[in-house]
């Protein structure tokens, strides 16, 4: 196994999460590498595409969520090796991630700014987004979008539902997915229970 450093800001959420969540349930040791905001500023220039995550392996560093998600996947066993699977695995990623951008472009606006686009989110994009990934996983089942079982496309979609139910983000409505999106929240609450993802967060409590 590679030597593996995944670095990403101090919280237990966003682009990093998917990645740690992985290789903590497929049992494939890493360095989990927890940068504090105020050190971001210092850091930035010397990250590839001047944003985290990155995960150096063996010294080498790649980036970007979804690359690094699928890497660990592979290393974890939470990666489809049916080229199909595998595609719909990346699909759901890619609208995860375009979930994450709508609301990750918002972040540093000011107050009166941030109000009206997180409103307009909320109005059109954010359900959209959620009604059709909703979507995509029932025409997989129900239960997970690949493979019949647990991927990192779930670690994934759950890290996002997670973020969207939290009520962290000012005029976004928690309850939004709960009302457009069941299934995503009934998917939420299995990989919630997945007794590894379960007892990774219970650790967490007490770190
Ligand atoms: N496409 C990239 C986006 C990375 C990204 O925007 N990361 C954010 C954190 S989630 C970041 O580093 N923000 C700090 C900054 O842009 O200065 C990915 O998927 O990793």
């Amino acid at each position: 196994m590679p030597k593996l450093v995944l670095t990403y800001f101090d919280f237990d959420g966003g682009r990093g999460e998917p990645a740690r969540l992985a290789l903590q349930i497929g049992g494939v040791p890493f360095e989990d590498r927890r940068i504090p905001g105020q050190e971001w500023p210092k850091l930035r220039d010397q990250m590839p595409f001047r944003a985290m995550p990155i995960l150096e392996v063996d010294g080498k560093v790649i980036a970007h969520s979804n690359t690094i998600i699928r890497y660990v996947g592979r290393l974890a066993g939470l990666y489809p090796k049916d080229d199909w699977q595998a595609a719909l695995c990346d699909e759901a990623m890619d609208a995860a991630e375009d979930i994450g951008t709508r609301i990750g472009s918002t972040i540093q606006m000011g107050p009166e700014e941030k109000k009206k686009a997180r409103e307009a989110l909320v109005a059109d994009a954010l359900p959209r987004h959620l009604e059709t990934l909703e979507a995509r996983l029932k025409a997989a089942g129900g239960e997970y979008f690949a493979d019949k079982r647990l991927t990192v496309a779930d670690l994934k979609v759950y890290g996002w539902i997670r973020w969207l139910r939290s009520g962290a983000l000012d005029h976004i409505p928690k309850d939004l997915a709960d009302r457009v999106a069941p299934l995503l929240v009934q998917h939420f609450e299995r990989v919630a229970a997945h007794p590894k993802v379960a007892a990774y967060y219970q650790g967490r409590k007490k770190a």
